[in-house]
């Protein structure tokens, strides 16, 4: 049989098992200004990323995943992904940049991280920690992810609080600045 694999050239996967498409109107209430964004819904509601997996349920089996994150702005805040902790709580990932640029955004309780993605770029995203990537740049920013797969997503707690930090452009910059609406 064939094996799967990984064109990191392509940036894609050819034999995913599973496909999220997230547009605007999936992230209502994520973003600071929801008359932006409700106003991009009615402009025809854009993807704001994709997301392509192999996923293996298994306590000893990885999953792997390309998540393409288009570039955009919701007001001043950078199109981003939902963000989410591991279901189970201890589980780690890595993280691997393959095009375009971004951050990625980590935390744990009050703890908060952040680190600049790029292609080549590989991070570690401990147990513990929720993880949201956010697109800074002018173009897609795609990147791979590979966890454990019994890790399962919990969407819950970020989709009511948010994370502590948000990422605005500021005078053609990203700036990460305290979220308003934490706590
Ligand atoms: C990634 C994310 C992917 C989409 O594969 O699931 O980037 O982000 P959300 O799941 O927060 O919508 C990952 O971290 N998997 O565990
Ligand atoms: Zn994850």
């Amino acid at each position: 049989m064939l094996s799967n694999y990984i064109d990191l050239e392509k940036g894609i996967l050819e034999n995913y098992t599973e496909n999220v498409i997230r547009r605007a109107s999936d992230m209502l209430n994520f973003y600071q200004d929801n008359e932006a964004l409700e106003k991009m819904i009615k402009n025809g509601n854009p993807t704001i990323y994709e997301v392509y997996a192999v996923t293996h349920e298994g306590g000893g089996e990885l999953s792997y995943a390309i998540t393409i994150l288009h570039p955009g702005k919701v007001g001043n805040e950078y199109f981003m992904t939902k963000g989410h902790y591991h279901e189970k709580r201890d589980r780690g990932e890595l993280y691997i940049g393959l095009k375009g640029n971004g951050l990625l955004l980590m935390q744990k309780g009050e703890e908060i991280r952040w680190i600049e993605m790029e292609r080549g770029k590989i991070v570690y995203v401990p147990p513990y920690f929720a993880h949201r990537s956010i697109n800074t740049g002018n173009g897609n920013f795609v990147f791979l992810a590979i966890y454990p797969g019994d890790a399962g997503h919990d969407y819950g707690s970020i989709a009511e609080k948010g994370f502590a930090k948000i990422v605005i452009e500021e005078n053609g910059n990203y700036a990460v600045k305290d979220n308003p609406r934490w706590k």
